[in-house]
């Protein structure tokens, strides 16, 4: 287990709702380690614990993914309110923004609120009256979910172990992040029944016409700089700013950077290699979002190699402020290439 004592205190909280109510809320659209993990603890708050009512609610819209994964799992997503229970629990969040529309709900619901999490904390941590159940040492909030219900002694049926699968193999960019006791977890729920090709054909629908643009776009659009080996590219399209970034960042670079509109002000993807953050320890989600979103008048987070960030500026502030500050990192002269 790679951190015990936390899969003991998530496994104890849980025993301590049996007879309550509880809201499961996932960061902001889902994805599939958040939407795993909230089935998996729905059905060990139910079926196990003895909950009286336990209800999950993604905020916002959900991804073409992750409505296939949810229609799948028959995972009943509520959109109304939190309304009165006994417990919130926030899985997967990152930070508290990401609970979208629920935000207002949450905050007044300090005292009964828990987090479980592998992302980086917020800048400054979380507000009082909020535990936080967290270890960034799991690839996916999924693998955590698996230690705790081994020490609760749970069998996992097919459907659930399939769901933690999606989870660890999303949250592991497909298995090309995951360490040896990923794969060894990863091998449980294969011996629980889970086909990994047929569980993945589920999940993926084929990219619609208008992500297709946004991607192409996105290429066209594209401004490339070098510092010493690494070289950056920056994007902006008004859509997808996320899948632009993956795409750009297979196109070569160590790291991307895509900014947009998004409601009411913009949205910041950022990527990077692997190697990128093992050679210069930055980390996207900490040292480059967090700051980004703070000093634009919004928010940001993620995990060392995948951020995001909201900000009241223009896109292109957004964009010269990461820069700026990857180039402070790397203590080196951006140039144009
Ligand atoms: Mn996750």
């Amino acid at each position: 287990m790679k951190d015990r004592m936390l899969a003991e205190n998530v496994s104890n909280l849980l025993k301590s709702m049996s007879g309550k109510t509880a809201a499961i809320i996932t960061h902001v659209g889902g994805d599939a380690d958040a939407v795993g993990a909230a089935y998996v603890l729905k059905r060990v708050l139910e079926e196990v614990v003895g909950c009286a009512a336990v209800h999950v609610h993604i905020p916002d819209e959900m991804s073409a993914q992750v409505k296939a994964m949810v229609n799948y799992l028959k995972l009943d997503v509520k959109s109304a309110a939190i309304g009165d229970v006994d417990a919130v629990i926030l899985v997967d969040v990152g930070s508290l923004e990401q609970a979208g529309e629920y935000l207002e709900e949450i905050m007044r619901a300090h005292g009964k609120v828990y987090i479980i999490d592998h992302h980086t904390p917020p800048q400054g941590g979380y507000p009082e009256g909020f535990f936080v159940f967290f270890s960034e040492n799991y690839r996916a909030l999924c693998e955590l979910l698996m230690d705790v219900v081994q020490l609760m002694d749970i069998k996992l049926d097919a459907l659930e172990a399939e769901a933690l699968f999606l989870g660890i193999y999303y949250d592991t960019a497909r298995l090309s992040l995951a360490d040896s006791e990923t794969m060894v977890k990863v091998c449980e729920l294969i011996r629980l029944g889970v086909n990994p090709s047929k569980s993945i054909h589920l999940v993926e629908v084929p990219i619609d016409i208008s992500e297709r643009i946004a991607r192409l776009k996105g290429a066209m659009r594209m401004n490339l700089y070098r510092s010493g080996e690494w070289l950056i590219a920056t994007s902006q399209v008004n859509s997808f700013q996320t899948s632009v970034a993956r795409a750009i960042l297979s196109l070569g670079c160590h790291v991307s950077i895509v900014a947009g509109e998004y409601k009411d002000g913009v949205a910041v993807s950022i990527r990077s290699q692997q190697d990128f953050f093992a050679k210069t320890n930055i980390n996207l989600g900490k040292d480059v979002a967090q700051v980004v979103g703070a000093r634009l008048g919004g928010y940001g987070g993620g995990h060392p190699t995948a951020a995001r960030a909201y900000c009241r500026s223009a896109p292109d502030d957004a964009i010269k402020l990461c820069l700026s500050l990857l180039e402070g990192l790397l203590g080196e002269k951006l140039s144009r290439v």
